[in-house]
């Protein structure tokens, strides 16, 4: 099976490849960067020369890729806030423009010229366009990490990759580790195109084996780390709070014990014994049955500081999930509300935390929905570095079955925590399928997440035209405009078919593909909707429910004359007759979105049919395979919605259409 080349064909680098090309500087990552450019020469005919060691040097150069340090006067780093801090670094940004006729790259270290030259990649011809001007490139980010949710062992559940829809892993096998690590290699290449600065190689639920890691099984994380360091991509570790009493050294965890301290302290430096640029760890604590603090009747923050303390003499960082909730909750309560917990858990720790904790936080409060409101512990802990985590694996969008192109829902959340946070990190979609995703369009998400993570400004749509032009160089104007119109709005459109107005769920249980509207209904996990034969949808009103709203610095979801349609359930109970600022009623809008959007997704599929010649058989092939299964799928959901409300309310469709 060959490896699939994604956003980095070798016809990405035909217009650099065909140049003179000269690189200058030293170190490790250097390499790589002659390495490709060197093969990008080779290739399509141009020449790469090595300052101080080739041999002749022409007078005329088009393109020369050089650590020449930051320029006086060009930096665009702020000045030190909570969101920055130790693991911030300086070797990331460059400057592309040109001098002397050529088009330069002066970057601020290694990191910055591999940045540089995938950038040159991006523009193609334009790159070398002599009326090019000076451009300062610096990532928005600092960390920008793309978390695994691997396990080494394939678990009874889960599967080996939990959440994953594109087969194993790409680290471990049969319980070992891969014995070739070219694919391993590959990845680290098109993280590094994409902007991805670290990965976490294992699950946040961390099993007996992966526990491990930290300690008997290092060297398998070493080896990895091996690879990704040529790319500038620092590796982590999702480690278990519990570890010191698992692993069988001592009989408690508390994180205030001077012995557990010290196992850390110790173990951690062996850690980076090993790998010397160990990225740090993360930990999902007291949340859905993993081990924490709260045993020891401790804190998330003497958990966190505990770590912290460990890894501060290295340049590492621990990022904490505030992923914690109580996830045996009794369904008959209504006054326990999930979507309050993070909030209500961290919020009162602001300004607790070591610098080098950085507080990871999903974007949304409940859990990796199709709509959902930004996150309020975002704005609600300004003295503590923060993460926001995305779900880049398609959990409750589709599982890499359905089109879903998430960008345009990143890109809203990036501009609400603009400011706020320091770090994205997102949980991986990539597992050991040929096309590395499952759903080869799905791969355009991991590409957006990496660089809306570098720029968060840069639009969605812009985004996909760069990821299509990039991976489909020779797409033709009419493969250009079929993926487009495929993938633009395919997440309005998943939207459309599946839960409505933000309410969220609806689908079947532990697996979580496929509708189920009362499957978690009355279930102890906190996800409810709560329709009744009058209305729909969750109160979280200060005034009347569970006082969520009230999270937040603003008023905008409080009442639902300015709470917008598409969250209106998620904070209000409604009538079916209630009339959205649309101007159609809940039901009436139910009824419309469920019509359209599995009708939209028939429509896909008949424009795809015309790609068929225009791209490689196989990759046809599996978008088409997958889009039979979303129209299958999209079609289950209309009519499932659908009837399910028409009996509840006992409201006809104002259009009289076929509801079951
Ligand atoms: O969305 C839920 C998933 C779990 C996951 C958890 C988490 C890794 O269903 O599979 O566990 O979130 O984010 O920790």
């Amino acid at each position: 099976m060959g490896i699939h080349a994604a956003w980095l064909p070798s016809e990405a680098f035909r217009a650099l490849g065909a140049r003179r090309v000269l690189v200058a500087g030293a170190g490790p990552i250097v390499e790589t960067v002659w390495d490709e450019v060197t093969r990008a020469c080779d290739r399509f005919g141009g020449a790469a020369y090595r300052s101080g060691l080739s041999a002749e040097v022409p007078a005329h150069l088009d393109l020369v890729l050089s650590t020449a340090g930051r320029c006086p006067g060009a930096g665009s780093a702020s000045a030190a806030s909570p969101t920055e801090g130790p693991a911030a670094s300086p070797t990331e940004g460059f400057v592309l423009g040109r001098r002397a006729e050529s088009t330069t790259v002066l970057a601020d270290g290694a990191a910055g010229m591999l940045y540089g030259l995938f950038e040159i990649a991006r523009r193609g011809e334009s790159a070398f366009d002599p009326g090019l001007a000076d451009e300062r490139h610096d990532p928005a980010l600092l960390l920008r990490v793309l978390d695994h949710w691997d396990n080494v062992d394939v678990h009874p559940v889960m599967g080996q990759v939990e959440r994953g829809y594109s087969g194993g892993s790409i680290f471990w096998h049969q319980g070992r580790p891969h014995d070739d690590l070219t694919r391993v290699r590959s990845y680290a290449r098109l993280l590094a195109a994409c902007g991805i600065n670290a990965i976490t190689v294992n699950n946040v639920n961390v099993h007996l084996s992966e526990t491990r890691l930290l300690t008997s099984r290092l060297d398998e994380v070493a080896a990895i780390a091996g690879i990704m360091r040529a790319y500038g991509v620092r590796v982590h570790l999702s480690v278990n709070f519990a570890a010191p009493v698992i692993l069988g050294d001592l009989p408690t965890a508390d994180p205030l014990e001077d012995t557990v301290r010290q196992w850390w302290a110790q173990t951690t430096e062996r850690v980076f014994e090993a790998i010397p640029d160990f990225g740090g760890y993360l930990v999902k604590a007291d949340s859905e049955g993993q081990p924490g603090p709260f045993t020891y009747g401790r804190g998330h923050d003497d958990g966190a500081n505990m770590l912290a303390a460990a890894l501060a003499p290295h340049d590492a960082v621990v990022r904490w999930r505030a992923f914690v909730y109580d996830h045996r909750q009794d369904w008959r309560d209504r006054s326990t509300d999930r979507a309050r917990a993070a909030h209500d858990h961290f919020a009162p720790l602001d300004g607790r935390f070591h610098d080098n904790v950085i507080v990871q936080v999903k974007h949304g409060p409940m859990d990796f929905q199709t709509r959902e409101p930004v996150s309020p512990v975002l704005s609600a802990m300004p003295a503590t570095r923060l993460a926001v985590e995305l779900q880049v694996t398609q959990e409750y969008t589709g599982q890499q079955k359905h089109v879903c192109y998430l960008a345009p829902m990143w890109s809203g959340v990036l501009a609400e925590v603009a400011g706020q946070v320091g770090a994205l990190a997102a949980v991986s979609n990539v597992g050991s399928d040929e096309f590395w995703t499952g759903h080869p369009l799905a791969q355009a998400n991991l590409y957006a997440a990496g660089r809306l993570a570098w720029d968060p400004h840069r639009g969605p749509v812009a985004l996909l035209d760069e990821w299509i032009d990039l991976t489909f160089p020779s797409a033709p104007g009419p493969l250009r405009s079929i993926l487009h119109d495929l993938m633009d709005e395919s997440w309005r459109t998943y939207e459309q078919y599946t839960a409505p107005l933000g309410v969220g769920f609806m689908v079947r249980p532990g697996h979580h593909y496929g509708p189920d509207v009362d499957g978690y209904e009355y279930t102890p996990w906190g996800t409810y909707h709560f329709a009744d034969r009058d209305g729909v949808g969750v109160d979280r009103t200060r005034t009347t429910g569970t006082g969520f709203a009230g999270q937040y610095p603003h008023d905008r979801y409080e009442s639902v004359a300015t709470c917008p349609d598409e969250l209106l359930l998620f904070f209000h109970h409604v009538p079916y007759g209630h009339v959205l600022h649309s101007g159609v009623t809940v039901i009436q809008h139910i009824y419309d979105t469920h019509f359209a959007g599995a009708e939209r997704v028939t429509a896909m599929r008949q424009r795809w049919r015309r790609a068929e010649g225009l791209v490689d058989p196989a990759l046809y092939a599996r978008v088409a395979d997958r889009l039979d299964e979303q129209v299958r799928s999209a079609g289950e959901w209309r009519d499932q919605i659908n009837t399910y409300f028409h009996r509840k309310s006992g409201v006809p469709d104002a259009h009289g259409r076929r509801i079951h």
